[in-house]
């Protein structure tokens, strides 16, 4: 079946117990067993909701992967994935994160001694030389957060397999629905279902998914055992965003071209940064590895803090606000939000100054998103 009619099927047949045709909101802590032993394979919600597990199936349908596991944030994700770690590993991670995941590894992660190597990923040689005898893990985040760099997703993995690493792609900005990691031989999938997948801004969470049945027994264990599980009205809600993940996408994609071309020509931006220009320095490997290129589109604008942030402050469609993949428009200032953990120093260095806005690009009409930039680009 296809993406649209797996997003709206798969783990969602009827309620056997009362032919429901949507799946039910199990909101249920536990389950009453028959005897000893035997129940309907559900005993404790931590372990196992059938609500989640729903969305679990379509999450792995969804990314062409076997197994799925539903959180209840990005970070608990990732955290249940890193926990395969133990002192003295490292990890191999771009200078580009999102703040949280570059947060966890340094403030969570190294006090426990596991050591990470920050690099830029567009360098194959710094790549290659950057496996030690006890590197366990590549983390891959593509587009990147906030800038929406582009790193090759097969040649990584690639490196990763000849050096017998672990390779997690943070797949949040993309989705499934314009990057398939696992069907580039990554091992692990992550994503903030906060975002995109849910794409209605009501629900924190995350997913893993993988296609190994030793990795996946592996995280569902710290899934279980640390606790980060997804509500089963979270779930639920997440269900219900998915099914339209597909042509919400389509959407996102038109109206961040018409406000990345929009921008481009104005004469108080600095720059525009969005994967699908063609004079983006990742636009050729996001050809190839992507089949869209997303709905989050970043500017430099001409000025500083003082310029920014008048800009922000009228505009009336887009919100200031932290996250992204909604159907509503959203500005996020990086260097004092989402990457505020970020040193100053590694903060210049990849891109995030303060003449810089990410924009997630939301479903309202394109001319009243162009409408709105235009009117606050003239506020100073
Ligand atoms: O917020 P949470 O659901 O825990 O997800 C963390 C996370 C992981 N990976 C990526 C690429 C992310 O962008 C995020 C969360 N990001 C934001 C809140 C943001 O505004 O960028």
């Amino acid at each position: 079946m296809h993406f649209e009619t797996r997003a709206i099927r798969v783990g969602q047949e009827p309620d056997e117990a009362t032919g429901a045709t949507i799946v039910p909101i199990y909101q249920t802590s536990t389950f009453t067993q028959e005897e000893i032993g035997r129940n309907k394979g559900f005993e404790y919600t931590r372990s196992g909701n059938p609500t989640r597990a729903a969305l679990e199936a379509c999450l792995a349908s969804l990314e062409e992967g076997k197994y799925g596991l539903s959180f209840a944030s990005g970070l608990a994700a990732e955290h249940a994935v890193l926990s395969m770690l133990r002192p003295g590993d490292h990890v191999i991670a771009p200078f580009d994160l999102y703040g949280g995941t570059y947060r966890l590894f340094t403030q969570v992660l190294e006090p426990m001694n596991i050591r990470f190597t920050f690099l830029d990923f567009t360098d194959p040689v710094k790549l290659a030389s950057a496996f030690l005898p006890e590197t366990r893990m590549a983390w891959i985040e593509t587009p990147t957060n906030p800038t929406l760099k582009i790193f090759d997703i097969a040649a990584i993995v690639n490196e990763c397999h000849r050096h017998n690493v672990l390779s997690v792609v943070d797949n949040t900005f993309a989705t499934p629905y314009f990057q398939k990691p696992l069907s580039l031989e990554a091992d692990i999938v992550v994503h903030s279902t906060t975002k995109y997948i849910n794409g209605h801004s009501d629900v924190v969470g995350g997913a893993v998914v993988v296609n190994d049945k030793v990795i996946w027994n592996k995280v569902r264990f710290y899934q279980n055992s640390i606790g980060g599980v997804s509500s089963p009205f979270d779930a639920w809600l997440t269900l219900r965003g998915l099914k339209t993940l597909a042509v919400r996408m389509q959407q996102h994609e038109r109206n961040a071209f018409a406000v990345a071309r929009f921008l481009q020509k104005h004469p108080k931006i600095e720059g525009v940064l969005y994967p699908g220009l063609e004079g983006h320095p990742g636009y050729n490997t996001a050809k190839k590895q992507m089949t869209g290129f997303g709905g989050l589109v970043s500017v430099y604008l001409k000025g500083g803090f003082s310029e920014v942030n008048l800009f922000l402050k009228n505009l009336k469609v887009f919100s200031l606000a932290e996250s992204l993949g909604g159907v509503e428009s959203l500005a996020n200032y990086s260097t004092r939000m989402t990457h505020a953990s970020y040193p100053e120093k590694l903060k210049n260095q990849i891109g995030i100054t303060d003449n810089l806005v990410r924009l997630s690009v939301g479903l309202e009409h394109a001319d009243d998103l162009t409408d709105d930039l235009k009117q606050a680009l003239a506020k100073f």
